[in-house]
Parts: structure tokens; sequence; C-alpha cells
């Protein structure tokens, strides 16, 4: 048990749950019945079936499991199981309507903050301790959020999301230097304390990490023109090899959701088509692409360890921050995340979410891919279910860190770990370079 499971734990999950349903909601009321049961791409479910799924999980887990009680509908666990039916087969299966997956949720709610009034937050079980459950669920719920996203983001058609335009660049990103040093040394990587933190992100563990060079910001889609221009997509010695092969077999030349226009590159986002923003982190490459880009550029991806080390370990205090400026809950100066704004904000926005090592928007605004297979921390244990982390770890899935302008602040945090295949691309994912320090910088 965790000393200090405190009863705000529960308010936060409460307001957790609450606004991820408010996304849920905005992101399926919307579209028309047909829109919602269409499969927009292979690679994605119908919106409807990620709602529903929403509920079903929050039955499980909330109703049943943590209230003890008989559930609702567990007819629908098989359908709505995404182990039993691979996405390019869900359309075909008995799913309920939109109508009727609206109240099914609405319906499972009511139950699970039933459950949520009569919780403990110092109750010993684990799965109960700090309001984890009710966290777990929230997140789950925004994980599915930024998954319609990415959706919405593939579906053909005018435009129905809408949101304003993020910050502009402050006044000293064009001054900022190209990469940030990280020093030597151990430091603390995952957490043990963290209430709401998942499986994967345990136990906390010491590290130590050579000193390394970081880019500053994220590649922007500017920089990821000249690697186009240059022909990196003709050349085979910046590829790996099964990246050069899959770049040749799907005939990649540029990032998802780009087209070429005249001379120039335009790229479909939320129905809308727009001049690429040459100050916006790039979008939409996936593993090999970035991989790719890092050896034109001299560089490397980062290392997980790397990435996390830059993002939490805060020298002068001795030890690793809950995110990049410190302990406090993310906030608009601090971070692009919760779809508050529809794309990314230029390079070098947000100083005030900057980390110790100095370098910037290493929460929100993209995820970043990094060269590290996922695989489990020493002393990990499966928790609450083997097939949220367990059966992944090995080397078909990248581990991505820092979270999207479509990853909700409850799902992102400087120890949180998300990961996907190497050929990936619809997923908000951009990354940014590294390089090891020389011993003369090192010192
Ligand atoms: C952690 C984002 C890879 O979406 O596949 C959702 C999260 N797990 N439902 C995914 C998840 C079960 C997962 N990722
Ligand atoms: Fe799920």
């Amino acid at each position: 048990a965790r000393a200090g499971a405190e009863a705000t734990d529960l308010r936060l999950a409460r307001a957790a749950l609450e606004r991820a349903r408010r996304r849920t909601l905005a992101l399926t009321d919307c579209l028309d019945d047909e829109q919602l049961m269409a499969q927009h791409s292979k690679l994605m479910s119908p919106l409807g079936w990620d709602l529903a799924h929403i509920g079903n999980q929050e039955e499980l887990w909330l109703v049943r499991e943590a209230g003890g009680r008989a559930g609702l509908r567990p007819d629908l666990d098989r359908i709505y199981d995404a182990f039993v039916t691979p996405r390019a087969d869900r359309p075909a299966l008995p799913l309920l309507s939109p109508d009727e997956a609206q109240r099914y949720v609405a319906q499972v709610r009511e139950q699970a903050l039933e459950v949520l009034e009569g919780a403990d937050p110092a109750d010993p079980a684990p799965l109960l301790n700090g309001g984890f459950v009710f966290g777990m669920v929230a997140q789950h719920e925004q994980q599915h959020d930024e998954t319609m996203l990415a959706t919405h983001q593939l579906r053909r058609g005018e435009p129905v999301l809408h949101a304003p335009e993020p910050p502009a660049a402050p006044a000293d990103a064009a001054g900022l230097p190209r990469e940030v040093l990280v020093d030597g040394g151990e430091f603390t990587m995952g957490t043990s304390t963290d209430p709401w933190a998942l499986d994967n992100e345990r136990p906390a563990h010491r590290v130590h990490v050579p000193g390394f060079w970081l880019d500053t910001v994220p590649v922007t889609c500017g920089a990821y023109l000249e690697f186009i221009e240059d022909g990196g997509y003709r050349e085979p010695r910046w590829w790996s090899q099964e990246g050069w092969a899959y770049k040749e077999k799907a005939g990649l030349e540029a990032p998802l959701f780009w087209r070429r226009e005249g001379a120039s590159w335009v790229r479909r986002r939320f129905g809308h088509t727009e001049p690429i923003p040459v100050d916006q982190p790039v979008l939409h490459v996936c593993w090999y692409e970035a991989d790719a880009y890092a050896r034109w550029a001299g560089r490397r991806l980062p290392t997980e360890s790397e990435w996390e080390k830059a993002a939490r370990h805060d020298p002068a205090a001795g030890r690793s921050l809950r995110h990049p400026w410190g302990d406090d809950a993310p906030d608009d100066t601090r971070a692009n995340l919760g779809q508050r704004h529809l794309q990314p904000a230029p390079a070098g926005a947000y100083p005030a979410g900057a980390a110790p090592s100095g370098a910037r928007q290493l929460l929100g605004d993209v995820w970043e891919w990094t060269s590290s297979d996922f695989t489990p921390y020493p002393g990990f244990a499966a928790f609450p279910y083997r097939e949220y982390s367990e059966v992944f770890f090995g080397p078909d899935y990248k581990v991505l860190r820092g979270g999207s302008f479509g990853a909700d602040q409850v799902a992102v945090r400087g120890t949180f770990r998300n990961w996907d295949y190497p050929i990936r691309r619809q997923i908000f994912a951009g990354f940014r370079t590294a390089r090891d320090a020389s011993v003369a910088e090192v010192g």
C-alpha cells in the first residue's frame, strides 16, 4: 500500500473519468451512424467499436472487479475484446448501434461512479489503493480517444473537428541551441510510487546513462523536408535493411498525409489541406523513417533511458521529476496535450515546460520514437492483466515517449511508455535525435 493514499486521488479520478467522457462523446457526436459504423481504414476499428469497448472495459474493471457487482452486459465481453477480433474484422461483428452503445456507456458510468463513491483510496488492495483502477480506466478511455482521433485523421471528407491554433513560437525559439548535453551518470528510471503508473512503468530502478547530446526540440517538418529533398528516400545507406525493404514495398516518399503539389508539399489534416508548417515537429513518420533521418543527420535515435533521463533527471535536486518541469500537473503553458489543439505547436514552444536539461516539448506535441525495444524493467510484474503490457514485450515493438497533442494529461508523465510496430505511421509520432558525448565533453 502506498502511504498517504487520499480522497484527492478519487476526486482526481472522477474528474479524469468525466474529462475522458466529454472527449469520447465529442469524437462520436460529430458523425452520423453510418460514419460511426464504417471502417475508415483497415488499421482502425469503427469508432462505434471503440465507444462500446470503452464501456465494456469500464464495466469489467470498475463495475465487476472493483465494485463486486454482477455487471450489465457480460454477453458483450467477446465482441469488444481486442484480443478476440483483429481490427480489420471488427466491422463484421454484431456490434451495438451507436444509440445502443451510447446508452450502454452511460449506464456503465452511472454504476462506476456509485462504486467510486463507496471506494476507499487507503484500501491496501493494489487495485484500489490510491484509486489505481479508476485512474487506469480513465487512462484507457483517453488512450482510445487518441486512437479515435487518429481514425478521424484517416477518414476522408469535410472537417468535423475544430480547435484553436496552437500558440506561436516564443521569441527565443529561433536562438535555442540545437542540442542539450545530458551528463553521464546514474538516474532513477520508472516509478514505484506514482499511484496511477501502469505496470510497465514499474518498479523504479537505477540506470547508468553515459553522457549524450539530445536535440533541444523535436525534428521539424522543415528539417525533414531537407532529408526528402536531399534524396533521403532514394539512398539505401541511410536506412536499416528492414527499413529499406519496408519503404520500397510500401512506396514511402514522405510522411503519411503529405502530398506533392507542384514544386512544394502540402498535408491533409482533419479534412483540411494546408502547406507544410516548416517550424512544427514532423508527424506521421514510422520508426524506420525516423531511424533513416537520424543516420542522414549523422546522429541516432535516443535510447529509451536517454529520453527519460533528459525528461526527468534533475541534477540540482538529485532526483527524477514526475514531469520535465517538476511534479506539478501539466497546464496550457507547459505542454500541448488533451486535443486542445489539433496539431503540434511550433518547435521551441512552451518554455515553461522545459526540462532541467533545457530540452523543450518532451511532453505533448508528438510522441517520440526511441531506438529501444519494448522490454520489462527489472522486477516487472504484470498488473492487473497480462494483456496490458506483458504480451507485447520483445523485439517486435519500439518504445515511444512523451505523448502527443492528442494525449490527455492523465495518460502522460515522464515515466509513461507507449509502444508500436516500427512501420506505424497513423499515430501522432515524430522524434528527436541524439549523439554520444565525447570523452572531452564529459570531462
Ligand atoms: C498503450 C497505446 C499501445 O492502444 O494498443 C488500449 C493502449 N491497451 N486498450 C493500445 C490500450 C488496451 C495501447 N497502447
Ligand atoms: Fe482497449
